[in-house]
């Protein structure tokens, strides 16, 4: 398919590695498309759905045992364990080769191996990178058909790119969890990923390329690789401004980035458009701003709590073309549902173990009895976004205006704050901390530290990371805003005391008026905070002017608590924290202890 003999030879060696009986390229065509989901149907792989209410969608269950991504079975393989960091698990690459290796050997033995050229990012942009992913799973070509730009176009370069790729391969193996591993070797540009067949594990475009992969060329090179979405706003006046916003894994990137504004807005004229909703490249642009581009081509969004309400705009985009992961199956009319679809569990269904699923036992407070697994999710294309923006496809990206950081606290955090500078901005988003989620295996609801979204994705020391981030300011001489949110805020019966989804508009429009001095604040020993009268009610119901004034209440003792929290972690990051951050450490101590 190539003459490039650097590819050539190096799936030659995967291939010998691997034994597999056939190697087949995917070009991405519709016919090979369509064979391929054939041919997953008959196997099991798949299920087809409805063709009249969801056209082209397909249903899959994962093993039982391999449902999110497995942070403690990631690693990074730098020759020097110091460049991995304390944060990231390291083997030595030489050894984990070896034993990789051994569980690689002979398993596609009577299998395809299924060769995937792809780019993240619009081809032949200064943003875009090329991987190759070797795999013998058939769910993963038709999800990295959707999440990247794949096939003949990606194959019409080949030739001239040397060795200028990721090397990606993948095998389910035995899927034995104890032999599940997903290593980095950013040095030689290369990923192995085996004995999984779930999402984030195996579509090593995503969080493998995009994220570790990527930060690591990033800092090499001169840009940013992150965890966030990117969203425009248009004003009444037609223009539109961009921000971007880092999240934790399944707290509310998919959701802020399809935003719907509050009737009253979008009386006035306001509308909200989607680049992406994982993942940025950020580069300095020649008229000094902040560019980001999402190198992704679709969503592999959380299918529970998506609903007509919270996000009508993502369920929209799930009506076609769709694979669903790990939901419920509907057999009287072939359709899917899932936790927080609506009212009306399937009375005649499938779990997503693929058992027989009694509606009348669930309980929406009991996990153990939900029809759909908590990440479970769908792969759609992002053409298919009612609200995609019309720059979806611009090799130049977007310019960004502001960067917004936030997590899931129960407590501590308000509403929104702004940060003085990028020095602390940085510090802001460097003392990030949320509540876990399903998206990863583990606990849920324990509070940990993740930097900027980014503690399961930087492949790299996060002490250097941070550096990166400060460094970077120096060279963008119309920086970004950097903010801080928190949708999560409980009252003491642990509801949320913020209605969020599309209300959130509220205040990123807040947000984009600070950015032109348009908005007014009060500065804080944390940073800025909106006076209650600063964030715009209008038309909105059942939140009174004291809910918001808790919202944004500044919490001095709970901060003051947070402090040491914060000295631990910085100490477990070890000795490349940037002192930059100690000294923004210290005076958010002094200002926090002046106003007690
Ligand atoms: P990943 O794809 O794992 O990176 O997740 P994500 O950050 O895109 O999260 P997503 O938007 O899918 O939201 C995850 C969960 O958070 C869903 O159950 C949402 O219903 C919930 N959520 C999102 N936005 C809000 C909000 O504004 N308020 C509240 N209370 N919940 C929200
Ligand atoms: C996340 O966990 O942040 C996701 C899903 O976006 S996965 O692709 O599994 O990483
Ligand atoms: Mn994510």
């Amino acid at each position: 398919m190539t003459n490039n003999s650097y590819i050539n030879n190096w799936i030659k060696e995967m291939a010998e590695l691997t034994t597999p009986d056939n190697i087949v390229w995917i070009d991405g065509s519709k016919e090979q498309t369509k064979a391929l989901q054939e041919q997953a149907v008959k196997d099991g792989t798949l299920e087809a759905l409805n063709p009249d209410l969801l056209p082209n969608c397909f249903l899959h269950r994962t093993a039982v045992n391999d449902v999110a991504r497995v942070e403690n079975r990631t690693f990074i393989c730098t020759r020097e364990k110091a460049d991995a960091g304390n944060i990231n698990n390291w083997m030595d690459p030489k050894e984990c080769y070896d034993k990789l290796g051994k569980l690689f050997r002979g398993s596609m033995k009577g299998m395809t191996m299924y060769v995937i050229p792809y780019s993240m990012g619009v081809v032949g942009s200064d943003f875009a990178k090329i991987g190759i992913e070797l795999t013998d799973s058939i769910y993963v070509v038709l999800n990295m058909l959707i999440m990247t730009r794949a096939g003949q176009q990606v194959i019409d370069v080949l030739d001239s790119i040397g060795d200028n790729f990721i090397k990606g391969l993948h095998a389910r193996a035995e899927l034995d969890e104890n032999n599940r591993y997903i290593c980095h070797f950013p040095e030689d540009n290369t990923i192995w990923s085996i004995n999984s067949g779930y999402g984030g594990n195996v579509l090593l475009g995503k969080k493998c390329f995009a994220l570790r992969i990527a930060s690591y060329l990033g800092r090499k090179e001169g840009w940013m690789a992150e965890h966030m979405l990117i969203l425009g706003v248009e004003y009444p006046n037609g223009e539109t401004k961009y921000v971007t916003a880092a999240f934790p894994s399944a707290c509310g990137k998919t959701n802020l980035a399809m935003l719907i504004p509050p009737e009253v807005f979008r009386k006035k004229g306001y509308k909200v458009w989607c680049v992406g909703d994982d993942i940025a490249w950020l580069r300095v642009g020649k008229d000094g701003r902040l560019w980001a581009v999402n190198p992704e081509n679709g969503f592999f969004g959380v299918a529970p709590g998506t609903n007509e309400k919270s996000n009508p705009n993502a369920l929209a985009t799930t009506k076609r073309d769709t694979i669903f992961t790990n939901v419920v199956h509907d057999l009287d009319n072939n359709t899917v549902w899932w936790e927080g679809l609506n009212d009306n569990p399937p009375k005649n269904a499938i779990d997503w173990k693929g058992n027989k699923w009694d509606y009348t036992k669930y309980d929406k407070k009991d996990k153990s009895t939900c029809g759909a697994h908590p990440n479970s999710r769908f792969t759609s294309v992002a053409k298919n976004c009612p609200c995609v923006s019309p720059k979806f496809d611009d090799p130049a990206g977007v310019p960004i205006s502001a960067i917004i950081f936030g997590g899931r606290r129960a407590k501590t955090a308000p509403l929104v704050y702004q940060s003085t500078s990028w020095q602390n901005g940085t510090f802001v988003g460097s003392i990030m901390a949320s509540e876990t989620t399903a998206a990863a295996a583990g606990a849920v609801g324990v509070v940990r530290r993740d930097p900027m979204a980014m503690r399961p994705f930087v492949g790299y020391d996060m002490g250097d990371y941070f550096q990166h981030w400060l460094d970077m300011g120096k060279n963008i001489p119309n920086p970004p805003k950097i903010f801080h949110v928190n949708w999560f805020r409980t009252d003491d019966e642990g509801h949320f005391i913020w209605p969020g989804y599309g209300e959130n508009m509220r205040v990123v429009k807040w947000i984009l008026d600070r950015c032109e001095d348009k908005a007014d604040a009060e500065l804080t020993p944390i940073g800025y905070v909106p006076k209650p009268e600063d964030i715009d009610v209008e038309g909105l119901e059942g939140v009174s002017t004291d809910t918001i004034r808790e919202l944004l209440r500044v919490d001095t003792a709970s901060w003051l608590e947070d402090i040491e929290n914060i000295r631990e972690f910085y100490k477990t990051v070890g000795d490349r924290v940037p002192a930059e951050l100690i000294e923004e450490l210290n005076g958010l101590e002094a200002r926090l202890k002046a106003a007690k």
